[in-house]
């Protein structure tokens, strides 16, 4: 058996912060695993550190359903981002290790290819509705099929999702976090006019997505999701905090605009009512934050059976290792839907090579054995991690609001 002989983690910081887990075999054979939490770096590596390699060592690292259930079940305290993140690591390393062994990139170990490469989207921003327009054409010229929008909101600095960097928007860029304003009443009113531009301008081909993040309530999603509807939205992301799963009843009985939620969470647990009532069209769960590819695949199986679809999460703050886990899972899936592509850093890329590639608006995971991704360790000591927060969000009046 190719037991595990040893385990460590690396942080790096090629721009951003990241953290890996290597896991290697008797027989010299290594894998990788994300375990990278956007803002609270530290402890998931200390969990894994502290607490999970050590039971790691002597272990098959063929079993990987087994370890999943060892440490899912054997820490007695379950889910929540934390551990899901460190299990996921541990989850996405042992798969890569498999199909190493077994010489086949790991799609092949999940069934094989469902299709041939994975639509993605990319994400347009700008501080005035024309500039993220201009953003959205060069992604079209570039092949993409699928173009998220972000604009600016006249009266407030700092608005989600736009950045002064075009390509590589990264909201975790202080040492504190930064304090931003919110106004639901002037967002409402510039989001339908971006969309209406944007189909002027760009046309019906190309898939249009927003995301709320998380700002409005069940009731002001549904009015936004109505105003959204004449321009054929893709989807509206996280149009409301899903901790109530039942609020996403009002939404639907108010709009046909179609709903994606998931990217925070971090077990099927946090979808059920979501998937069960078919309160939603996209599950946006994600392989390093939702317990590896071995739970995302029963969240996707589960999903298949109501007719909801995958859209990954995939942010910057996901690193190669975790993009490459989407990839062939993606690929290997029913019910896929469409995946998210931020593009990372010339520094991230070359701290983790990887086989990936880009083509006319898609992703495919390439034919390596394993996941296709390794890091450059050497590369990687000279990026040390630098404490980084994502911002938070106050109302006009100064109260607290969801970012
Ligand atoms: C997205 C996300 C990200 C998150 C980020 C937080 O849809 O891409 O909402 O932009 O804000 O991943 O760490
Ligand atoms: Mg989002």
């Amino acid at each position: 058996m190719p037991k595990i002989i040893s385990a460590k983690t690396i942080v790096t910081c090629p721009g951003r912060n990241f953290v890996t887990l290597k896991i290697e075999t008797g027989d010299g054979v290594t894998g990788l695993g994300d375990a990278t939490l956007n803002g609270r770096e530290l402890a998931v590596e200390s969990y894994l550190r502290d607490h999970v390699v050590p039971c790691l060592i002597g272990r098959d690292a063929h079993q990987i359903e087994d370890i999943w259930q060892y440490l899912y079940r054997g820490a007695y305290w379950r889910r929540g981002p934390v551990t899901m993140s460190a299990i996921a690591a541990v989850d996405m390393a042992l798969w890569d290790i498999k199909g190493k062994i077994a010489g086949l990139p790991v799609y092949q170990l999940l069934g094989g290819a469902c299709r041939t490469g994975v639509m993605v989207y990319g994400h347009a921003n700008g501080e005035t509705i024309d500039d993220t327009i201009a953003a959205a054409r060069e992604y079209v010229a570039n092949g993409y099929k699928a173009v998220r929008l972000q604009t600016g909101v006249p009266g407030m600095s700092d608005v989600y999702g736009v950045s002064k960097d075009k390509l590589f928007y990264e909201p975790a860029d202080s040492d504190l976090p930064k304090e931003t304003v919110w106004s639901t009443d002037k967002y409402m009113r510039v989001a339908p006019e971006l969309f209406a531009a944007a189909r002027k301008a760009l046309g019906w081909e190309v898939h249009l997505l927003h995301d709320v993040h998380h700002r409005l309530t069940p009731i002001e999603a549904g009015r936004l999701g109505k105003d959204l509807e004449p321009y054929r939205p893709f989807w509206m992301e996280d149009a409301t905090p899903a901790e109530n799963q039942a609020g996403f009843r009002l939404i639907r009985q108010h709009t046909t605009t179609p709903l994606a939620v998931g990217e925070i969470f971090s077990s099927i647990w946090d979808c059920k009512q979501l998937i069960e009532e078919q309160l939603i069209d996209y599950i946006r769960a994600t392989v390093v934050h939702a317990g590896g590819i071995t739970h995302l695949r029963k969240i996707a199986s589960f999903a298949d059976l109501h007719g909801v679809r995958t859209g990954c999460h995939g942010a910057t703050d996901l690193s190669p290792v975790t993009m490459a886990a989407a990839l062939h899972f993606d690929l290997s899936i029913p019910n896929f839907g469409i995946q998210e592509y931020m593009r990372h850093t010339a520094d991230t890329d070359a701290v983790f090579p990887h086989a990936y590639t880009f083509e006319g608006g898609m992703l495919h995971p390439g034919e390596a054995p394993g996941l296709g991704v390794e890091i450059d360790e050497d590369a990687a000591a000279r990026f040390p991690y630098k404490r980084a927060y994502l911002p938070v969000a106050r109302r006009l009046d100064g109260s607290m609001h969801d970012w």
